[in-house]
């Protein structure tokens, strides 16, 4: 298994390329969303949490990301001595009527296939994406961590109606008339993630590209009035299903999976990992579930998470895990120290599996 960071785009420069490394890291997975840009709550050095306004403007809807900024991206990584495992998050300025259904869905779903095509020419092999219609929306801040540091959580249903202009948590269009997002049904938003696939998958396929999906933070049955895909474990079943392929995999979160209320997180991990179907693992920690769950350290949650490695590793996966999110620490770059703790704790972990492994073979 190889250690991962994830970093925002505001991060996305020579210095947190080294930082990374500094952490024991060899892979990098990216946003390329700048959910802090004009978002009224959400912080440069913090995870994107947000109000009930959200994350602020989504992207330039006719600027997609080219071949030629996603190859420069990629050769400033490599040349830091990392490798660029993946992009997650697509904009919603290009997508928004895939997920709402809308005018612009066929044309949408062509701008994601040229996507797909520009990720596979640069030589990045996974697109993480969260087909969501509110997004990550209803999360609170509170001194919920070890030793009251500031961390997010639940803390209790979030059912103020989206208004128009406004999908998976950010403004599309801020000049949509007045009004909320008409609620979709279950179906509907089943049949919307078909589309999705059925578009998708062969030019995944053909492109060496991995979809993977993430599933439902937080996952509740329904957030904003809007139903949600992924809330419980055994739903990321019915998604493989939908339209099977090695190019349907998994954004596989650890932290929104023991959120939910049914299922056994251990179970979780074996049954996705002996499918070999994780695109790369969100490795984070939380206590409860929804609705009133806390995220927290890596080490002080309900995960043993040593125990989800040795079940990754019995299973063969070799990919790449990242931290997710993690406690703000009480110090100048709450951020960075909260992340290089989790990564400790992760290199910690991994060899001691590696050192397991040696005597076991001896
Ligand atoms: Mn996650």
């Amino acid at each position: 298994m190889k250690l991962g960071l994830g970093l925002y785009r505001h991060q996305l420069n020579a210095q947190h390329y080294q930082f990374a490394r500094q952490c024991g890291c060899t892979h990098l997975v990216v946003h390329l969303v700048d959910y802090f840009r004009s978002s009224r709550s959400n912080q440069p050095g913090d995870q994107p949490v947000g109000d009930d306004t959200g994350w602020g403007l989504a992207g330039d809807p006719d600027t997609l990301w080219s071949f030629e900024e996603l190859a420069a991206l990629k050769r400033g990584i490599n040349a830091a001595g990392l490798e660029l495992e993946a992009v997650e998050n697509f904009d919603p300025a290009h997508w928004h009527d895939v997920l709402l259904d809308g005018p612009k869905k066929a044309q949408q779903l062509e701008n994601l296939k040229t996507l797909i095509r520009n990720l596979g020419r640069a030589g990045i092999p996974v697109m993480g994406y969260n087909f969501s219609i509110a997004g990550v929306a209803g999360r609170v801040k509170g001194n919920f961590a070890r030793a009251s540091t500031e961390a997010v959580g639940m803390d209790g249903p979030f059912d103020k109606p989206m208004p128009n202009g406004m999908v998976w948590n950010m403004v599309y269009d801020r000049n949509a008339p007045p009004g909320n997002v008409p609620a979709a049904t279950h179906d509907q938003l089943w049949q919307r993630l078909k589309d999705f696939l059925d578009a998708l998958i062969p030019v995944a396929e053909e492109a060496g590209i991995t979809l993977a999906a993430h599933p439902d933070d937080p996952p509740m049955p329904a957030v904003r009035g809007q139903p949600r895909l992924v809330y419980q474990p055994h739903l990321y079943q019915k998604l493989l299903d939908l339209r099977p392929s090695p190019r349907n995999a998994l954004e596989f979160c650890l932290g929104s999976l023991a959120e939910m209320t049914e299922g056994d997180i251990y179970d979780v991990v074996d049954t996705y990992s002996r499918q070999g179907k994780l695109g790369y693992v969100h490795f984070r920690n939380v206590r409860g579930k929804v609705p009133y769950y806390k995220e927290t350290f890596i080490d002080d949650g309900d995960i043993d998470m040593l125990r989800v490695l040795r079940i990754l590793k019995k299973n063969g996966y070799n990919g790449v895990l990242i931290p997710d999110h993690a406690p703000q620490m009480a110090c100048d770059a709450p951020w960075h120290a909260g992340m290089a703790y989790a990564l400790g704790y992760m290199r910690a972990a991994l060899q001691t599996l590696e050192t397991e492994q040696a005597r076991q073979t001896q």
